[in-house]
């Protein structure tokens, strides 16, 4: 006879935004977790790279001011700053709370690998993370994302490094993302975000974590 235990009850989902720089993805991101708790779901907000950690805050030195590291070794401390998170991450999600992320290991593959390291070095690390059930990728022209407030203040903020970037990105997608584009009014992308963000959580309140990302 089947028991209902803890392990049986439903968990949240794994919802990612990811996109080059000043896409939208923090705004969204912030409408959506509001959306989703007014909505009866649980919802948390989670960000990468946390800059609250110790390691967050090598990074933070690294990206805002101008303290420099070698190109692998920030990669791995960005990488090292998920793993630190992965308990966390996934006690929630177990308890049934669904986590909206902004950004994750394909911002960490993307940015590393514009600067020249190899792809596949690149992957490593993050290996075995747990995967997203979902991520919505905020996808616009460079040149659009240049004019908006703020662009430039951080380390990758120019136009050749968010070119490929954006070529990076395109080449890392998998089967559950999902184009939106970024360009729409804020009101129109979060419908859209809202509307996908729903179908994953249905879709995946039965199934167990997935701690197999770049394993298959
Ligand atoms: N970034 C972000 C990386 O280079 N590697 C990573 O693993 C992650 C998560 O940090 N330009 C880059 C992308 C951004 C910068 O992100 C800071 P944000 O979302 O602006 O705080
Ligand atoms: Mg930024």
């Amino acid at each position: 006879m089947a028991t209902h235990s803890a392990e049986s009850r439903s968990r949240g989902a794994f919802i990612l935004l990811e996109g080059c720089d000043r896409t939208g993805k923090s705004t969204q991101a912030a409408k959506l977790v509001e959306r989703l708790q007014t909505l009866g779901h649980s919802t948390k907000l989670w960000k990468f790279p946390d800059r609250t950690t110790r390691i967050g805050q090598m990074i933070d030195g690294y990206l805002a001011k101008g303290e420099d590291l070698n190109d692998h070794a920030v990669h791995l401390l960005f990488s090292a700053n998920r793993w630190e998170a992965v308990e966390a991450m996934e006690k929630h999600l177990s308890a049934g709370t669904t986590l909206v992320v902004d950004r994750y290991a394909y911002s960490g593959v993307a940015f590393s690998a514009a600067k020249g390291l190899d792809l596949e070095w690149c992957k490593h690390p993050d290996r075995g993370l747990l995967r997203p059930d979902l991520t919505l990728f905020l996808d616009m022209p460079i040149e659009e994302s240049m004019k908006r407030g703020g662009f430039g203040e951080e380390r990758y903020e120019k136009l050749t490094i968010q070119t490929k970037v954006r070529e990076l990105f395109l080449q890392l997608r998998e089967p559950t993302w999902v184009m939106v584009d970024a360009t729409q009014s804020i009101e129109s992308i979060h419908k859209e975000l809202v509307h996908q963000s729903e179908k994953a959580i249905t879709r995946v309140r039965d199934q167990p974590l997935q701690h197999d990302l770049w394993l298959s």
